[in-house]
């Protein structure tokens, strides 16, 4: 249940995407060719100097602010599961013994919120995306997923994003597990999205033919939530 203030909350940020949206107009040429610039001299995530790996319009934060709708579902390891769904050839459903059978690989990476920070260097650890799809194998047909948690959150991403070599169901983060504020047990770490593409205590994924816009999708966030395109209202 959230509280008459998180109503508050997410109407506010509701009400922000609507007014961003309105006001980024049409682009001219030079602002494509800017825009295509910026993009051509970002760098692999992990390297290069401070200011090369901050997309426009953000700011690095050295702590980890903590945002979600206001509640932190608490589930134990022994009632946690991950569920598979839609257009796979093996639809698993993995408890947390299972998930940590998985191999499991370190990821650092730079993470860009929407609300403008970002924070470098964070070292996950999990099950790469790589690994997990080998072992789900989607269908041809599968071009999106949709990502459920278990505080009814949802959130979607193209397969070809999350099909990506810095991609992964993380569940550590710099040598500790992820603690319950910040989405553990496991949440998917997308770190060339927008950090909401990264669902926090998510409990299951499905692979579908159509994408599905998920909870700040349908209230006014970008639907590809490219941080270094700025895509962070529709409308961007
Ligand atoms: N399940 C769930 N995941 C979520 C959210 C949420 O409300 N619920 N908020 C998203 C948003 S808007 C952001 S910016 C990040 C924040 O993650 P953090 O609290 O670990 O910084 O989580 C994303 N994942
Ligand atoms: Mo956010």
């Amino acid at each position: 249940m959230t509280s008459e203030l998180d109503e508050k909350l997410i109407a506010a940020k509701e009400k922000w995407a609507r007014e961003k949206r309105h006001q980024s107009g049409p682009q001219g040429d030079s602002a494509a060719v800017e825009a295509a610039a910026k993009l051509a001299a970002r760098p692999a995530p992990g390297e290069g100097p401070t200011k090369n790996r901050l997309p426009p319009g953000q700011h690095k934060t050295d702590g980890w602010p903590v945002l979600d709708l206001g509640m932190k579902p608490f589930v134990p390891l022994k009632d946690w599961s991950f569920t598979v769904t839609g257009l796979v050839e093996t639809p698993v459903t993995w408890s947390w013994e299972d998930f940590q059978a998985q191999p499991q690989v370190e990821i650092k990476a730079d993470i860009h919120c929407v609300t403008s920070w970002s924070m470098f260097n964070g070292v996950w650890g999990g099950v790469s995306a790589k690994h997990f799809l080998s072992v789900v194998k989607p269908k041809p047909e599968a071009k999106f997923l949709l990502f459920r948690s278990y505080d009814s959150y949802t959130t979607n991403v193209p397969l070809a994003r999350f099909d990506d070599d810095d991609v992964m169901l993380a569940h550590r983060w710099n040598g500790q597990p992820i603690d319950r504020d910040h989405g553990g047990p496991m949440r998917p770490i997308i770190p060339k999205l927008y950090f909401w593409k990264s669902a926090k205590w998510v409990r299951s994924v499905a692979f579908l033919a159509e994408d599905q816009p998920g909870y700040w999708e349908v209230r006014g966030y970008h639907n590809d939530a490219d941080p270094w395109k700025e895509e962070r209202y529709s409308g961007d």
